[in-house]
Order: structure tokens, then C-alpha cells, then sequence
């Protein structure tokens, strides 16, 4: 019998996919919502310690989702070394962590860009806590992600609030450990709908690049205007040497925090071969790739499987791009054979060839079925009763 795989070139390609780590977020096994409505789901965790064993499972049967992300104050603990010796216990890491200066009262009109002395020095300190516990968990990313905006003309001096925030970015990175980062996220609108604080990659690059070689960029794929490029800002932040991470996610309309790849396949597509073109999966990379989701309706535990299995999928086509053909094409100026080499790359059947290659590795060929029928989510539903259902801001 031929090999299925010698047709399409996939044997080259393991190497490589064999590298592929998706962080998961702590906080998309938590009950999520819109301003609606928030819907429960049986065997929610209860504790920062049921999300990690839910995110476990979602490693166990991919192979893909080495390490964990916690969100501060949602997953605080009394005792970090203990969770990390639990998280390890059950096969994952403590990945980055996560501050949180949007649920406060006190942050209302502001937090690290805050004109008010005492708010910004308590969004500092919050900061530093997070250092601090991320010693603890042996993490490596800070990631910061800002309400900080203002609803109306006038409202606020936008001046002073870039200065307040290069200052208060500073004392935080000044405490930053060897091997640590800070990772800066943007988003051009939500909650401040007339002017947000770090609203974009520029501004995000331009606050990372004057705190030195430990500060990058966090590109959440949710954070954009409808119709912007995407696959350009990865390839111009690569090009720089500031892309540090990724949130992966999709968005139909807003920041929708939908399972990645479900709104355009080939958007992620596109964004996965730029991360392959800068090196971004090269064997020593340092661009961490997350997912920042929620699952308001579905399962959580099988919402996160096939996240990253379809992060997977478009990384394994994005792989079995001909390089040499398209350069070839664009070196002619091939328009239509350029385009037709990159296309044939996204419309490669991927599917067996995966689960052959799972097979391989002693993951299930076909993971989504796999944890369906391992009754997981009937045990948690069982067990799980009582105390308090985590959810999105708890
Ligand atoms: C808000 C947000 C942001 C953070 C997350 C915790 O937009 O989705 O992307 O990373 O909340
Ligand atoms: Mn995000
Ligand atoms: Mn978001």
C-alpha cells in the first residue's frame, strides 16, 4: 500500500508539529457569558484546581496543551508551589499569568494610566503581586491587558495617560526576573468605546520597545477591526522581534471569544504561515501561542479539544506550504500562480494524515470522540456538586 502521507508531504512536516504547545486559559472552563445571560454548564470547576484537571484533559487527549494560563484575582490560591506541584502532578505546567485591573471599583476612570496617584500605585502593587506569585508557579509571561480608556471626547488627557502608563510599565518591568517578560496586549475598543489606552499593536510596540528586550507585544486575534489584515501585524512584529504571544480566539462581530478558527479557517491560515515565514515555530522561539476563549454554549473541556486541534489543522497546512513555488511565482511576478500554490496549501486535506499521526504518538486518532466517550464529563457533573461555580470574573 502507498503511503497517504508521501502524497501530500506530511512526513516533513512532524518535526515541526511536534513543537506545537498551545497554552489554555484557566478561565474558559469557568461559566461564561454575554450582559444577557450567563448559562451554567453541569460540572463546572469549582476551584482553581478543577479548571487545571479540566485543562489537563484537553493535554491528555491532544498532546497539544502543555501548560495552563491563570487569571489573578480569579485563580488566587493560598499556596502557588503546592498548585504548581498539582498542575505538574497531572501532566501540565503554570503557564503566564494574567493581571486584571477591570473589575475593580477603584479602576473605574483608570489603572496604570490612571492620573490619580493612589489608583495607579494600588494597580502597581497589583502588578508586583502577579511577579510574585509567577516566581512561585515558574512562569514566564506577565501579560497585561488594560480597560483603561475613556467613552467621550474630553473625558480624559490622552497625553498625560500615555506618559502615566510608560511610567507605571517601567516600575513593573524593573521587576522583572532573568527569563521573565512582560507581554502588553491591545484592543481597539470594549469597555472604552470612544478612545482605549493601548487601542493598537503601534502603541503597544511603541511602549514595549522603550522598556527594553523583556517587553513584547500580545496579539489577541479578537482585538481588531472587521477587514484588518492580521497576517500583516504578525509579520511586521515578528520582523521586529516583539511578537511574544498570541490569544487565539474568533470573532463574529465583536470580541467574541469563539473558538478559534470557527469564524475563518483561513484567516488563522494566514496567520500561521507569517508565524512560520518569522520563525515564530522555530525549535527556539519564544512566541508562546494561547487561547484567550470562553464557551457560553457549549462544553467546555471538548470546546477547548477542538481549539487546539484547530490550531493543529491550519498549522499542518500552513506547514505543507510549497515555499519554493511561491517564492518562485512571486519572483516572476506569477500573480495567479502565486495565489493558486498558496491556496492549494489551504485546501490540502489534512485530516487523516493527523490522526495517523496522533495514532503515532499514542494520542487518539480522533480526540473529540475520544473524550466523549471517556465519560468524563458525566464524572464531573457527578462530583462536582456544590460550592460555587467558577466563572468569568470569579
Ligand atoms: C478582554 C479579554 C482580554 C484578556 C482577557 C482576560 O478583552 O478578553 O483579551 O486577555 O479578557
Ligand atoms: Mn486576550
Ligand atoms: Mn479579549
Amino acid at each position: 500500500m502507498t503511503d497517504p502521507s508521501a502524497a501530500t508531504g506530511f512526513s516533513s512536516i512532524t518535526d515541526t508539529l511536534d513543537r506545537l504547545a498551545i497554552e489554555v486559559p484557566s478561565w474558559a472552563y469557568g461559566n461564561s457569558g454575554t450582559r444577557f445571560r450567563v448559562f451554567g454548564t453541569p460540572g463546572t470547576p469549582r476551584t482553581v484546581e478543577e479548571k487545571i484537571a479540566d485543562a489537563a484533559q484537553v493535554h491528555a487527549h491532544t498532546g497539544l496543551a502543555p501548560s495552563v494560563a491563570l487569571h489573578i484575582p480569579w485563580d488566587k490560591t493560598d499556596d502557588y508551589t503546592a498548585l504548581r506541584e498539582y498542575a505538574e502532578g497531572l501532566g501540565v505546567r503554570l503557564g503566564t499569568v494574567n493581571s486584571n485591573t477591570f473589575q475593580d471599583e477603584a479602576y473605574k476612570f483608570g489603572s496604570l494610566t490612571s492620573a490619580d496617584d493612589a489608583v495607579r500605585q494600588q494597580a502597581v502593587d497589583h502588578h508586583l503581586e502577579c511577579l510574585e506569585i509567577m516566581g512561585r508557579t515558574g512562569s514566564r509571561d506577565l501579560k497585561i491587558w488594560l480597560a483603561d480608556g475613556a467613552n467621550y471626547p474630553g473625558q480624559n488627557d490622552l497625553r498625560q495617560r500615555q506618559d502615566t502608563l510608560a511610567e507605571s510599565l517601567r516600575t513593573i518591568y524593573d521587576q522583572l526576573d532573568d527569563g521573565q517578560r512582560l507581554v502588553l496586549e491591545y484592543k481597539f475598543f470594549e469597555p472604552a468605546f470612544y478612545s482605549t489606552d493601548v487601542p493598537d499593536w503601534g502603541t503597544s510596540y511603541a511602549h514595549v520597545s522603550a522598556l527594553g528586550e523583556k517587553a513584547m507585544v500580545c496579539l489577541d486575534t479578537g482585538h481588531h477591526a472587521p477587514g484588518t489584515n492580521i497576517e500583516f501585524i504578525v509579520a511586521q512584529l515578528l520582523r521586529l522581534g516583539k511578537l511574544g504571544s498570541f490569544d487565539f480566539n474568533s470573532r463574529f462581530y465583536a470580541d467574541d471569544d469563539l473558538i478559534v478558527g470557527a469564524a475563518d479557517p483561513y484567516q488563522l491560515f494566514r496567520i500561521v504561515v507569517e508565524v512560520i515565514r518569522g520563525g515564530g515555530l522555530d525549535a527556539d522561539s519564544e512566541v508562546a501561542l494561547m487561547l484567550d476563549q470562553c464557551h457560553n454554549i457549549e462544553e467546555k473541556v471538548p470546546g477547548q479539544i477542538r481549539s487546539v486541534l484547530n490550531v493543529q489543522e491550519m498549522t499542518a497546512k500552513a506547514l505543507l506550504l510549497d515555499r519554493e513555488a511561491l517564492a518562485q511565482a512571486q519572483a516572476d511576478n506569477d500573480v495567479l500562480a502565486a495565489n493558486q500554490v498558496f491556496m492549494d496549501a489551504f485546501f490540502t486535506d489534512v485530516r487523516s494524515d493527523l490522526a495517523a499521526y496522533r495514532e503515532e504518538r499514542g494520542l487518539p486518532g480522533d480526540p473529540m470522540a475520544a473524550f466523549r466517550e471517556s465519560g468524563y464529563l458525566d464524572r464531573i457533573a457527578a462530583d462536582r456538586v456544590g460550592g460555587t461555580q467558577s466563572g468569568w470574573g470569579a
